[in-house]
């Protein structure tokens, strides 16, 4: 696969954002995994409604102007919830860092997914918040210019945690302003107890099963969505990630249907 790794500035709403992109240039040899298909099957159908949306010249690469459809698939949450590794895992990737003991990703870091030839998806992680205040104030301002120009917004919650009062507060006032493209991923199934620590986790248990039926409708009532808005899974054990792929697809091409996706790019 060919892949090309840039810094770029984009301006949302008059301010400059630095954005590190990653190119992929080969989208069908983007991944092994099967999931992925669902978003190359429908490549017909996004490719379609994508054009019909605004288009932007580019004229990075070979100096003359180019015409480039994109459309902008956002992962937000709490720092430690999972963003970047589910990217690497929904992607095949190890473009964006992880870390078990700090925030590592500070800015935007985009993968830009190639499903036509100038067609393409870009799915963006974004630094977590709650980690302090200070932080946070710069990152929501950041949320919110980039979630206006967002087609799917995913919002990550751990699974094997307690207390989402931070989550709330700003799961309520994006889905206030996007209702429709929004959904949660609840990552982090395989640390819902009871947690076997011997065996290699390959899927629930008929224990845990159950106590991740509870935890969606804990959540489900808390955030007061649909329990189809609410996809369990498990990034590393890249377990129920077809699910993530499934709903973004579904939330993409729903959006793109009602014409609430009018701008594509910034
Ligand atoms: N057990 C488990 N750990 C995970 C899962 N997803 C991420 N992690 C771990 O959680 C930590 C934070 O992940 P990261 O992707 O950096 O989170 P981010 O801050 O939201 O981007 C890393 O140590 C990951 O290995 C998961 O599904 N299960
Ligand atoms: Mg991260």
């Amino acid at each position: 696969m060919t892949t090309k790794r840039i810094v770029r500035e984009k301006t949302i709403n008059k301010k400059k954002i630095r954005v590190n992109v990653v190119h992929r240039y080969r989208s069908d040899k983007l991944s092994r995994l099967e999931y992925f298909e669902s978003l190359r099957n429908q490549k017909e159908q996004i490719t379609k409604k994508i054009s019909n949306n605004k288009l932007f010249s580019w004229r990075e690469y070979s100096g003359l102007p180019r015409t480039i459809y994109c459309t902008n698939i956002l992962f937000v949450g709490q720092t430690g919830t999972g963003k970047s590794s589910t990217l690497n895992h929904l992607l095949n990737d190890d473009y964006m860092a992880t870390s078990d003991y700090e925030s590592c990703t500070k800015t935007v870091n985009s993968s830009e997914v190639y499903i036509g030839k100038e067609c393409y998806i870009s799915f963006c992680d974004m630094p977590g918040i709650g980690e302090n205040q200070e932080a946070d104030k710069h990152y929501l301002e950041l949320y919110s210019r980039m979630t206006e120009k967002s087609d799917v917004i995913v919002y990550l919650l751990s699974a094997d945690k307690r207390d989402y009062a931070i989550d709330l507060k700003e799961f309520r006032s994006l889905k206030r302003r996007y209702s429709k493209k929004i959904f949660i991923g609840l990552n982090g199934i395989d640390k819902i107890e009871p947690i076997s620590r011997v065996a290699e986790w390959t899927g629930p248990t008929e224990a845990q099963q159950i106590n991740i039926e509870r935890k969606v409708e804990d959540i489900r009532k808390l955030f007061r969505v649909k329990k189809d808005d609410i996809i369990p899974f498990s990034a590393i054990c890249d377990y129920k990630l077809e699910d993530i792929a499934r709903k973004i697809t579904d939330t993409l091409l729903i959006n793109m249907q009602s014409g609430i996706v009018k701008k594509i790019h910034f």
